[in-house]
C-alpha cells in the first residue's frame, strides 16, 4: 500500500478536570495526531506521548522529530500489503514506540477502511462492548476522591482505579474501601517505590484490590518479582513493559501476573495483538491502559480491547470524563451497563469533527510521498 501525503496535527486539549499522577499534574493534553492520505481517504492515529518525559522518555517534540526525520521517510520508503508488516519497516529505529504506534495505528485504519472492515474485526476482535473502567488521579483529600469517585459511579463506572504516591496510599485506599465497600477497587503506583516499601505493600495486600500497578521502577522486572513473590494481591505491570519480549521476561520471572496493554507503549496494535496472543496462550489476563486519549486514540483502544483476552476492565472511559468537547463526532458514550460499544464502520469508524481539530490544533505540518 503507498501513502501519497502524510499530515501531524499537533493539538493541545484541555482536559475536564487535572489529572494527577505520582509523576505530576496534567491540566492539558497533547498529542499529534497522524493523517495518512490514499486514494482520496484518510487514515487517523494518536501519538500518546506527553509534554515532558514522565511516564516514558518519549516526549511530544521527540516524537515529532522522530517521525520527521526518520520513521515517516521510513514509511514512504516501505513496501507493504498488511499493517502487521509496519514494526519491520520500521525497525532500523529503536525505541520510540509511541512515535511508531502512533503511524502504525492511521496506517491500520486506512487500510481497514479499504478492506472495508472494522479495526476491531481486523485485528481479531470478538467483542461489541467492551468493559470501561475509570482512573481517578490524586485528589485534594479523601473526602474528594470519594466524591469523585461516587460520581463516576452514578455515571455508570463499575471499576475504578486509584492513582497512588507517597503520603497518598493506604490511608486513601482504606478510606475509600469503608466508605464504598463494594466498588472494585485496583491501584496504579506509576513507579513511586521500591522494595524499601514492603511493609506498605503487605498492608495494602489486605485491601481486597484486583491489582497494584507498577508499584516499582519503569524499567524493573527483578524488584518486581521479588514484590509479588510477598504478595497475594497480582502486580500488573505498565511502565515496565515495552516490547514483546519484556513480556515474556516478566511471565518468566514472575514479576507480575497482569499485563496492562498499551498500543502506544508498545510500538503498535500489531506488537499489542502479540503480546495479548501470548498472554492469553499462558492464561495471563490482560486490560487496556490509556493515555487520556483523544477520540482518535480511544477508537483504536476499544478496538484493541475488543480482541478476547482483555477479561479485565479496561483504563477507557466515555469522552465527557476527558474533555467538553472530543474531536470525534459522535464521542465515545458511557452504555449503561458500564460499557463502550465497539465502532462497526470500516476502519477506526468514527468521524473527525474537523472544526473542533482546528480549534485545539497548535500547528500543521503536511508531507508528499517522494
Ligand atoms: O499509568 O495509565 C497510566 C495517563 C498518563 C500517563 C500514564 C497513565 C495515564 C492514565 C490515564 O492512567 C488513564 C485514562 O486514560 O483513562
Ligand atoms: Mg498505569
Amino acid at each position: 500500500m503507498n501513502i501519497e501525503r502524510l499530515v501531524l496535527h499537533v493539538v493541545e486539549m484541555e482536559l475536564v478536570s487535572p489529572f494527577e499522577t505520582s509523576f505530576g499534574r496534567e491540566v492539558k493534553r497533547p498529542a499529534i495526531l497522524v493523517e495518512v492520505c490514499a486514494q482520496g481517504a484518510s487514515g487517523w492515529g494518536e501519538c500518546v506521548a506527553g509534554s515532558g518525559p514522565w511516564y516514558g522518555y518519549e516526549t511530544v517534540k521527540t516524537a515529532l522529530h522522530v517521525l520527521e526525520d526518520f520513521l515517516i521517510p521510513l514509511l514512504f520508503a516501505a513496501q507493504w500489503t498488511h499493517p502487521t508488516e509496519l514494526p519491520g519497516r520500521l525497525s532500523s529505529v529503536r525505541g520510540h514506540q509511541m512515535a511508531k504506534a502512533a503511524l502504525e495505528a492511521a496506517c491500520w485504519d486506512l487500510w481497514a477502511q479499504r478492506e472495508g472492515v472494522a479495526l476491531s474485526k481486523a485485528l481479531g476482535g470478538v467483542k461489541s462492548e467492551i468493559e470501561s473502567g475509570v482512573s481517578v488521579g490524586v485528589q485534594q483529600d479523601l473526602a474528594a476522591l470519594i466524591l469523585a469517585i461516587e460520581g463516576y459511579r452514578r455515571d455508570g463506572y463499575r471499576r475504578v482505579n486509584i492513582k497512588i504516591k507517597p503520603g497518598w496510599d493506604l490511608d486513601i485506599v482504606q478510606g475509600v474501601r469503608k466508605a464504598l465497600p463494594e466498588v472494585s477497587l485496583q491501584v496504579d503506583a506509576n513507579s513511586a517505590y521500591t522494595l524499601e516499601d514492603m511493609k506498605l505493600f503487605q498492608a495494602l495486600d489486605g485491601c481486597g484490590l484486583l491489582m497494584i500497578e507498577q508499584p516499582l521502577g519503569h524499567d524493573d522486572l527483578v524488584d518486581h518479582a521479588a514484590l509479588q513473590a510477598q504478595l497475594r494481591t497480582p502486580i500488573c505491570l505498565d511502565e515496565s513493559l515495552k516490547t514483546l519480549d519484556d513480556v515474556k521476561a516478566m511471565l518468566a520471572l514472575d514479576s507480575g501476573r497482569i499485563v496492562n496493554i498499551k498500543a502506544g507503549r508498545v510500538g503498535g496494535l500489531s506488537n499489542a495483538v502479540a503480546i495479548h496472543d501470548l498472554c492469553r496462550k499462558q492464561s495471563v489476563p490482560v486490560w487496556c491502559g490509556g493515555m487520556l486519549e483523544t477520540g482518535v486514540g480511544r477508537a483504536a483502544n476499544v478496538a484493541l480491547a475488543s480482541l478476547p483476552g482483555f477479561t479485565l476492565a479496561n483504563d477507557l472511559s466515555a469522552s465527557d470524563r476527558y474533555y467538553h468537547q472530543d474531536l470525534i463526532d459522535p464521542p465515545f458514550v458511557l452504555n449503561p451497563n458500564g460499557t463502550l460499544s465497539v465502532p462497526t464502520e470500516p476502519g477506526l469508524g468514527i468521524h473527525i469533527d474537523r472544526s473542533a481539530l482546528k480549534r485545539v490544533t497548535t500547528h500543521v505540518e503536511a508531507f508528499k510521498a517522494p
